[in-house]
């Protein structure tokens, strides 16, 4: 499974397979209620849709996601927010707020905070629309139709990609939408639903890697990946991203002081950028990551690839190039070792495909 000798064959002579789903297009949240207002949202089902024709044009194979069963998802995801999400639409639907209120998408209204509910017995709202604050931690994740069968179709790109690599490729690519790593083990939020990068991770550990390294090159704090492995010692999470100090999603998370606790202390790494970086600071970040992940010795590496920290990118100031993406894809790749790679953000649709092309040329080192 982790033979040195296929790993390097294989990065040679292939390019990363890609696995995709059309049910990943099923997820229309049709906008983000921000600041109170409904806009459109950038997290829309042509992202996916322009990088798999990039990805096509560039010559990858594409390989179609096959079903997997729950467990991956309760590995690292409380089973109330899987079946909250699982029944959210449903419910939602059921009980008459699109036909009656016009409200056609799940929205948050009410969130229980500690201080609220301190000292009281836990209990689940009668009401469907009290339950939504419950797992939603703010107002631009909406649920439509389509929201669980895209989120789970996503989770099945994630796991066929890490079979992929189970099974002696050198790397693979989960075109996987929505995107996951704002997701923590009980909630979601910043346009995630199921953290995909955590179940890989979570996925190659029950498979046999001792340890594996989740490298989140978004231009956003993985907070919810780091979460997830917080107080562990077998996943190292590392992550890049514009300073939740200088304003930004997801604000109360990704300070450069956030190490890990007990068992897990110095198995978080985070490099907070000003906004403005562009590609010398920010590969050199990224050296500064890949460095620190070699001493950890994984046996397998995630990689949360999202592509808004580029120039164009609408939601992050952080100024990347695609030349820079290339040159991370093969920071990345000089661990040599074997490599999910899973899709986060990036919503600049002209220029999205060639971005994420350019990280999976570097991360498989051909010009692709
Ligand atoms: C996966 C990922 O990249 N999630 C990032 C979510 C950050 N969203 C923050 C949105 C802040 C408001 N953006 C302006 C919305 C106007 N429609
Ligand atoms: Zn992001």
């Amino acid at each position: 499974m982790y033979s040195k000798e296929s790993r390097r064959e294989g990065r040679a002579t292939l390019m990363f397979p890609v696995v995709t789903s059309a049910d990943c297009l099923l997820h229309e949240p049709l906008g983000e209620i921000w600041l109170g207002t409904n806009t459109p949202g950038t997290e829309v089902a042509e992202r996916a849709t322009v990088i798999l024709s990039a990805l096509e044009g560039a010559g990858h194979s594409i390989v179609d996601a096959t079903p997997h069963d729950d467990a991956a998802l309760t590995a690292v995801h409380d089973p109330s927010l899987v079946d909250y999400l699982r029944t959210a639409w449903s419910s939602w639907d059921a009980a008459g707020y699109p036909s009656r209120d016009g409200a056609n998408r799940v929205v948050p209204y009410l969130f229980p905070l500690p201080g609220l509910t301190e000292g009281l017995p836990v209990r689940t709202p009668t009401a469907p629309h009290a339950r939504a604050g419950i797992y939603c931690y703010d107002t631009m994740t909406l649920i439509g139709p389509g929201t669980w069968e895209a989120t789970r179709a996503a989770v099945d790109c994630t796991l066929t990609a890490v079979d992929l690599v189970s099974a002696g490729a050198a790397g693979a690519y989960a075109l996987t939408r929505p995107p996951g790593h704002h997701v923590t083990r009980t909630v979601f939020g910043g346009s995630c639903y199921l953290n995909n990068a955590a179940i890989a991770a979570q996925s190659l550990r029950d498979r046999g890697a001792a340890r594996v390294a989740v490298i989140d090159i978004d231009a956003h704090h993985g907070n919810g990946t780091q979460s997830i492995f917080y107080s562990r010692n077998d996943v190292f999470v590392t992550s890049l991203h514009i300073d939740p100090a200088a304003g930004w999603f997801p604000h109360h998370a990704g300070f450069a002081d956030e190490i890990g606790i007990e068992e897990g202390r110095a198995a978080t790494l985070n490099i907070p950028l000003a906004e403005g970086t562009g590609d010398e600071e920010w590969l050199a970040a990224l050296a500064r990551m890949v460095e620190t992940t070699a001493s950890f010795n994984p046996d397998a590496v995630v990689v949360s690839l999202g592509v808004d920290a580029a120039a164009d990118d609408p939601e992050s100031p952080l100024r990347v190039t695609a030349a820079g993406y290339r040159s991370a894809g093969a920071l990345i790749a000089a661990l040599d070792r074997p490599i999910v790679a899973v899709q986060e953000g990036g919503y600049h649709l002209p220029t999205l495909g060639d971005l994420v092309a350019a990280t999976l040329g570097g991360l498989a080192g051909t010009a692709g």
